[in-house]
């Protein structure tokens, strides 16, 4: 039976809004262990990463936003780094976000060389302190990982080859951030091409370019249509439909090469009964083998 691990990391730290610091709490509620396990898997809860109560930092003189919390947010990444790091081999990590920037410990933690990423956002998350508009670090970890960004988070986390890195789902681009994609060779599915080729055929094209590779999943809840997914603090238009995003889970799931998932981003605060949460609860399930028949 293979062995589930799940973390959580409550952290809105590196997002423009509160809120995705209460995702973990939200993603357990919607039964996330208990479906798991009635796949047949083995799940073990291992509890939160240690991430300061963002109250407690104004007293030291911080606004929320932008670069405020670079330490703090390093720190918590590094910690999650470290214990995943400390899993037995064959257990699949499980991380709940929490806000993406969480994603530089996770990513950094499971890499081994080489390791194939798959971000599926409807951001690139490829800014740098020079390109991004907003300051956010949730903006950046995709480029940390790359290796492009501010020394003291590349030093901690940059752990992947960006030609072993494709992005799908993306419609919000910042013009800092898609001139870095080009120039680092990252493989990008907008949903222009969701829409020209069909998901079956950009997970076929991925699964090709990524072959043999064990890979991370990170699923940032805003790469679903807003309609189907309102729990998120940057909604952008025009997402990826139910059946899209389960149909790219299970094509990646066919595989067997997916080794570790990240959800992130869902802001219970924003969302409507605990719907968002359910959405990347069934998500899960669909890239950890659920079959309809
Ligand atoms: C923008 C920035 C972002 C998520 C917003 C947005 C980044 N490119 N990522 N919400 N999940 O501020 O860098
Ligand atoms: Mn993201
Ligand atoms: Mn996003
Ligand atoms: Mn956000």
């Amino acid at each position: 039976m293979e062995r589930v691990a799940i973390l959580g990391v409550p952290m809105d730290l590196g997002a423009g809004r509160r809120g995705v610091d209460m995702g973990p709490s939200a993603l357990r509620y919607a039964r996330l262990a208990e479906e798991l396990e009635a796949l047949g898997l083995a799940v073990e809860d291992l509890g939160d990463v240690r991430v300061p109560v963002a109250e407690t930092l104004r007293r030291k003189g911080l606004r929320f936003g932008g670069e405020n919390y670079l330490e703090e947010i390093r720190q918590a990444a590094l910690e999650l780094k470290e214990r995943l790091r400390s899993l037995p081999e064959g257990v699949f990590p499980i991380v709940l976000g929490g806000d993406h920037s969480l994603s530089m410990g996770s990513v950094s933690g499971v890499a081994k060389e080489p390791l194939g990423v798959v971000w599926v956002d409807a951001h690139a998350d490829f800014n740098t302190p020079e390109t991004s508009p907003s300051g956010n670090i949730h903006g950046m970890p995709l480029a940390v990982l790359c290796g492009l960004g501010h020394p003291r988070l590349t030093e901690a986390f940059q752990a992947v080859d960006p030609k072993r890195v494709v992005l799908v789902g993306v419609r919000s681009l910042d013009p800092g951030e898609r001139r870095l994609l080009r120039e680092m060779g990252v493989t990008v599915y907008t949903m222009h091409e969701v829409d020209r080729l069909g998901v079956a055929r950009i997970a076929e094209e991925v699964l090709e370019r990524l072959s043999g590779l064990p890979l991370h999943v990170s699923l940032d809840a805003d790469v679903l249509d807003p309609t189907l997914a309102p729990g998120v603090g940057t909604p952008v238009p025009g997402g990826l439909s139910y059946r899209e995003a389960h149909l790219l889970m299970e094509i990646l799931a066919q595989s067997g090469q997916v080794q570790s998932l990240d959800l992130v981003e869902v802001n219970p605060i924003l969302d409507e009964r605990n719907r968002t949460a359910e959405m990347m609860v069934g998500l899960t399930l669909s890239l950890l083998g659920k079959r309809i028949l």
